[in-house]
């Protein structure tokens, strides 16, 4: 079947997200993808129409490999966030066709189920500790999460990463790395206590620790059985994570910034993490994320996708397709999905007693309600930015 166009939907229903709309021959027949990338959306959609969109015309929509090679390597630069997102859109699309014409659900092409449904972690919010305590135990005694999710940070910070107005500059969080860590610590133990020893907490650092402050943390977070440290340090230098890997014996996920195979590989083969947990949108699509999985099962590495609000839930079906059908799958990050999100993305996994499952359709087994998503406009939002309240030095967010 041949590509007869490539389109763009760039909406804000709460989040801003980019999908990318291939179209064929068969005006039955097409697929959607999630090209969103956080605070650089317009850069994807440019690089989508403006370059990728008129090569793509008359395409076979089949040789997914070879168009994913072509994007990769044709462009000769390499990689990079908004190439990686404009490449993921294409991918996925290409992938849900395949499905559809195949009348076969994705994880069906991947090579079927090995498991039901997908073990899942939600995140703990509130704008106070005691409210995020009180949201940790209702989360597993009302929801029934059998893993939750808590995030070093300043309460007051919550809420800061929305595109509730068009901004100008992005907004500013109070951090300090060195003389909060402390204050991490003993949240993480008041959770513990309250939530008892049976349930998964994960803690994710969001890369806001030096090294140093991350093995401080992680040694003293060893005796209350952490499900894993997400992301201690920033990603940029591997040696880093060696010496995080060597000082102390928590579970680590890492790698939600990786933006290729390659990245990922010295933590893989060597080890220093025990969970990989890319976000599908900057490695590429399912093309890649088969290969970042299948290195990651041959070294005893799980997977725990990324999975916030600002992916879609064209992502997150995308996401427990692989994790039905991987043997290395470890857990699903599954963000909350607003009601004006579903009203503009039809489909996505369903939470029911701490794990997701999915109805069987052909494709991804989503679609976009595009006369919905006019009614949301793109407002152009950025990522927050931290800084020291003592000296207002920029830190890690
Ligand atoms: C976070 C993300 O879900 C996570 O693990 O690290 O919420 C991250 O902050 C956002 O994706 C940034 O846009
Ligand atoms: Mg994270």
């Amino acid at each position: 079947m041949k590509i007869t166009d490539v389109r763009t939907i760039l909406t804000c229903p709460k989040q801003n997200y980019l999908f990318i709309k291939i179209m064929t021959e068969d005006p039955e027949i097409y697929g959607i993808g999630d090209a969103s990338m956080n605070g650089r959306e317009k850069a994807v959609e440019d690089l989508t129409l403006e370059y990728l969109r008129p090569m793509l015309i008359g395409m076979d929509t089949d040789r997914i490999e070879e168009i994913w090679q072509l994007i990769y390597r044709g462009t000769y630069w390499r990689g990079g966030n908004i190439m990686m997102s404009a490449l993921c859109g294409i991918d996925m699309a290409l992938w849900d066709i395949k499905g559809k014409i195949a009348g076969l659900p994705l994880y069906s092409l991947l090579g079927g189920k090995v498991r039901d449904k997908v073990l899942c972690y939600s995140h703990v919010l509130g704008k106070t500790n005691e409210e995020k305590i009180e949201k940790a135990a209702s989360f597993v005694q009302e929801k029934g999460l059998k893993v939750i999710r808590l995030r070093a940070g300043l309460p007051s910070a919550n809420g800061t990463l929305n595109a509730d107005g068009i901004q100008n500059t992005p907004k500013v969080e109070d951090w300090d790395p060195e003389f909060w860590a402390d204050d991490m610590i003993n949240y993480f133990i008041k959770i513990r206590q309250v939530v008892g020893d049976k349930v998964g907490i994960i803690y994710d650092l969001h890369e806001r620790f030096s090294p140093e402050r991350a093995i401080y943390i992680m040694r003293k977070l060893e005796p209350y059985n952490p499900f894993f440290i997400e992301d201690p340090i920033a990603p940029d230098c591997f040696e880093s994570l060696k010496t995080v890997r060597e000082h102390t014996n928590v579970p680590i996920a890492f790698g939600e910034l990786y933006k290729s195979r390659w990245e990922c590989l010295p933590g893989i083969t060597n080890r220093w993490l025990d969970f990989i947990r890319c976000d599908l949108i900057r490695i590429g699509g399912i093309t890649e994320a088969r290969k970042i999985g299948a290195i990651a099962e041959t070294y005893d590495v799980k997977t725990a996708w990324h999975g916030p609000n600002d992916v879609s839930p064209i992502t997150h079906a995308v996401n427990w397709h692989l994790n039905v059908s991987a043997y290395n799958f470890g857990i699903q990050e599954d963000g909350t999905v607003d009601d004006t999100v579903k009203e503009v993305v039809k489909g996505g996994p369903v939470y029911k007693d701490g794990y997701l499952t999915m109805e069987d359709k052909p494709g991804i087994g989503c679609d976009v309600d595009e006369e919905a998503a006019k009614k949301y406009p793109y407002k152009r939002a950025y990522i927050p930015v931290c800084k020291r309240p003592s000296d207002n030095s920029l830190c890690d967010w």
